[in-house]
């Protein structure tokens, strides 16, 4: 199917460091369609929900407290296409900066593990628990993308 869809966050030192364009633009070249996008100053509360099952893990608390910081917002985003739940992490590269690829969104862009730029829901069953918690029904977009026909075989 060509309507898989993951969701994607742009951190807050990627939006500090004026990268949100570099970044969504990766997707946009690669193809894929982008169906919501939203900048938001996500409250501690979703941030837990967001990364809940990390709850037991020593960086957790350090972790929500970065990202629910308000020092800067997230650039929230679903995208939708072939593969791209798998490919979208492929495009991020690993959760270390350091061990990423160049090539990679994580390996372009940083050097520490806690500020790696960008969020990919890892799966199926996180991209399905991830979009709705960020995004209503009304907040995405059933649009009909006609470059489509140029990109699908
Ligand atoms: O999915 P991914 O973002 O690559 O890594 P996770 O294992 O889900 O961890 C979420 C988030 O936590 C990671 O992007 C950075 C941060 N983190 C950390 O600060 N220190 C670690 N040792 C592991 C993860
Ligand atoms: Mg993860």
């Amino acid at each position: 199917t060509n309507q898989e869809r993951s969701f994607f966050m742009v951190k807050p030192d990627a939006v500090q460091r004026g990268l949100v364009s570099e970044i969504i633009g990766r997707f946009e070249k690669r193809g894929y369609k982008i169906v919501a996008m939203k900048m938001v100053t996500p409250s501690r509360e979703l941030i837990e929900a967001h990364y809940d099952d990390l709850r037991s893990r020593p960086f957790f608390e350090g972790l929500c407290k970065y990202m629910s910081s308000g020092e800067a917002p997230v650039v929230a985003f679903v995208v939708e296409g072939k593969g791209i739940i798998k490919v979208g992490r492929d495009m991020i590269g690993v959760t270390d900066p350091l061990k990423s690829a160049p090539g990679t969104i994580r390996g372009d862009t940083g050097v520490s593990i806690g500020m790696n730029s960008i969020h990919g829901s890892d799966g199926v069953e996180g991209a399905a628990s991830e979009i709705p918690l960020w995004f209503s029904q009304d907040e995405i977009a059933n649009w009909n993308k006609t470059a489509d026909k140029w990109i699908y075989e």
